[in-house]
């Protein structure tokens, strides 16, 4: 069986909207919208297909403000309110809209490599889960602060049938650990390691390397070996698609499709990059009767 490959760059797409392939199997650059102005019904959900499709889509030149890409971003869900958001001194600190979170670096060194694993998924740690991430280039380097997404369809197609047999079944943590430190509890939740998309039925892998993965029932030990495995598959650079960020690019994802990490090699300049996530009805499900629905 195929799945979604395509060699050709320009998608066919009929009205206003200009789409441009970026990777065999994901990622699209998506012309033609303003977003100053809220969209018409039907534009909005070309908008969630292509998203849906793409997994990852970028516009570029969108000089918006914070109000606008909330009112954009929330035609898409609820916006997901970060616990920390919910701290009385952090709403005084950052004096941010409800629902906007802004990024920026831990104090790193050029060329900092992270130690720890740094693939993730925003808000899986959350129940239901979310659904995309919309995160706008507000101030960036001309070179460097790239950020990195992975096809989680791809990585679960190209895992050897082993390791897809062994992944069968099982349940991954995700912890918010860090959240303890600021007095927050939060539940942890455990998802499918591997789920199948509400919407298109994809195999998708769906582990979030920065919550604390910890496969359900397993010895510490034995889980730690079989993630670790995963991760290896994540850092392939086949499944990779990296966004050259300048002022005003938005990059959205469907979070249920993708992993996506950082990259911090810009020493100490003032890179921000601001984002909405959107909330979902989904509680992930492994269904492998439901087929992948082939873009078209
Ligand atoms: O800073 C970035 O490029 C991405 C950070 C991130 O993980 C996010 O915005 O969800
Ligand atoms: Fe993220």
């Amino acid at each position: 069986m195929s799945y979604a490959l395509s060699l050709q760059a320009h998608v066919p797409h009929e009205g206003q909207l200009k789409v441009t392939r970026l990777q065999p199997t994901f990622g699209a650059e998506v012309e033609g919208l303003d977003l100053r102005e809220p969209l018409t019904p039907e534009l909005r959900d070309e908008v969630r297909a292509l998203i849906v499709q793409h997994k990852v889509i970028f516009l570029r030149d969108q000089h918006i403000t914070r109000e606008q890409q909330l009112a954009f971003a929330t035609q898409f869900g609820p916006p997901v309110i970060h616990p920390l958001q919910k701290l009385k001194e952090t709403q005084r600190k950052e004096d941010l809209p409800q629902g906007m979170h802004t990024i920026v670096p831990p104090t790193a060194e050029y060329g900092h490599i992270p130690k720890r694993r740094t693939w993730h998924s925003d808000g899986s740690w959350t129940y239901p889960v979310a659904f995309a991430s919309f995160l706008r280039g507000v101030e960036v380097p001309e070179v460097g602060g790239d950020t990195i997404w992975v096809d989680a369809g791809a990585i679960y197609r190209g895992l050897p049938d082993r390791l897809k047999a062994r992944l069968e079944g099982l349940y991954v943590t995700h912890e918010y650990k860090e959240l303890a430190l600021s007095g927050i509890s939060h539940p942890i939740v455990a998802h499918p390691a591997v789920i199948n998309h509400s919407e298109t039925g994809e195999d998708l892998l769906y582990v979030d390397f920065i919550m604390h993965p910890w496969i359900v029932g397993w010895d510490r030990a034995d889980s730690e070996a079989l993630l670790s495995e995963i991760y290896e598959e994540v850092l392939r650079p086949e499944y990779h698609l990296r966004l050259k960020w300048k002022k005003g690019t938005l990059a959205i994802w469907d979070n249920r499709s993708t992993l996506h990490t950082a990259i911090h090699d810009y020493g100490d300049y003032p890179r921000r990059v601001e984002r909405v996530v959107v909330g979902s009805n989904d509680v992930p499900s492994r269904d492998p009767s439901k087929r992948f629905v082939l873009p078209a």
